[in-house]
């Protein structure tokens, strides 16, 4: 019996690769979780969810917010990123510092130490919610990877290539799991399959996903 052995049996490893630049890390972020849901209902107090409009004109399923210098934002007018909420005309709530500090951990362990967030987008996921396959292209630095954490309930993440076409992969992202994208896959296509309903102990019938994103 080896160290090697242990791994391999482990049901559920704490660390994948998923690519040459993302790293998957099983629970990463259940240490922090009291922490990051007293400090995410403060942001959402402050920034309430809600449903915005493609510039084709059709509501998203998935609700968003957003805090840090800059949220992700989309209306008639197309995508962007805005230091303003465009509901309130305030700026976006501060990122709070457990935010930055799971973020940053995250980054580190998959060997971005300078990654500095300037952006969360906030996505909640009732039943039936989806999000289609996309590129992240709204950033200016592709250099900078994304660093994503999944709360509540399980999804399926779909992981492409480089063009719409390519074949998917399926993952399941679980509550507290940690996904670092960086280098040569920031630029993969990817989505989340229709929201299984369910109940969770602690986000009831949603998924929230946070991104975290150096975005100016
Ligand atoms: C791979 N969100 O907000 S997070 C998004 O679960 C988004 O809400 C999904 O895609 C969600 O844009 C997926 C995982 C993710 C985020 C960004 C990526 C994977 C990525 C950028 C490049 C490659
Ligand atoms: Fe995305």
């Amino acid at each position: 019996m080896t160290t090697q052995d242990l791994f391999d049996n482990d049901p559920l490893p704490p660390r994948q690769r998923l690519g040459p630049g993302s790293l998957l890390l099983r629970g990463f972020a259940l240490p922090y979780q009291t922490r990051l849901l007293a400090a995410l209902n403060a942001v959402i107090d402050a920034a309430p969810f809600r449903h915005m409009v493609t510039p084709g004109g059709y509501g998203m399923s998935v609700a968003m917010s957003n805090c840090g210098e800059l949220g992700w934002v989309t209306d008639l007018r197309g995508y962007r990123y805005s230091p303003v909420n465009p509901a309130s005309e305030h700026p976006w709530p501060a990122m709070p510092e457990v935010f930055f500090q799971l973020a940053t951990s995250a980054a580190a362990e998959a060997g971005y130490a300078d990654f500095m967030p300037d952006a969360c987008l906030i996505n909640r996921y009732e039943p039936g919610s989806k999000m289609g396959l996309h590129q992240d292209k709204d950033e200016l630095d592709f250099t900078q990877p994304i660093v994503s954490v999944s709360l509540g309930l399980p999804a399926v993440f779909l992981f492409g290539g480089l063009r719409r076409n390519d074949k998917t992969e399926r993952i399941p992202l679980t509550h507290g799991d940690v996904v670092v994208w960086g280098g040569a896959d920031r630029l993969r296509y990817h989505g989340i399959l229709p929201l299984k309903s369910g109940r969770h102990p602690l986000l009831d019938t949603a998924r929230i996903n946070l991104t975290f994103r150096k975005a100016g």
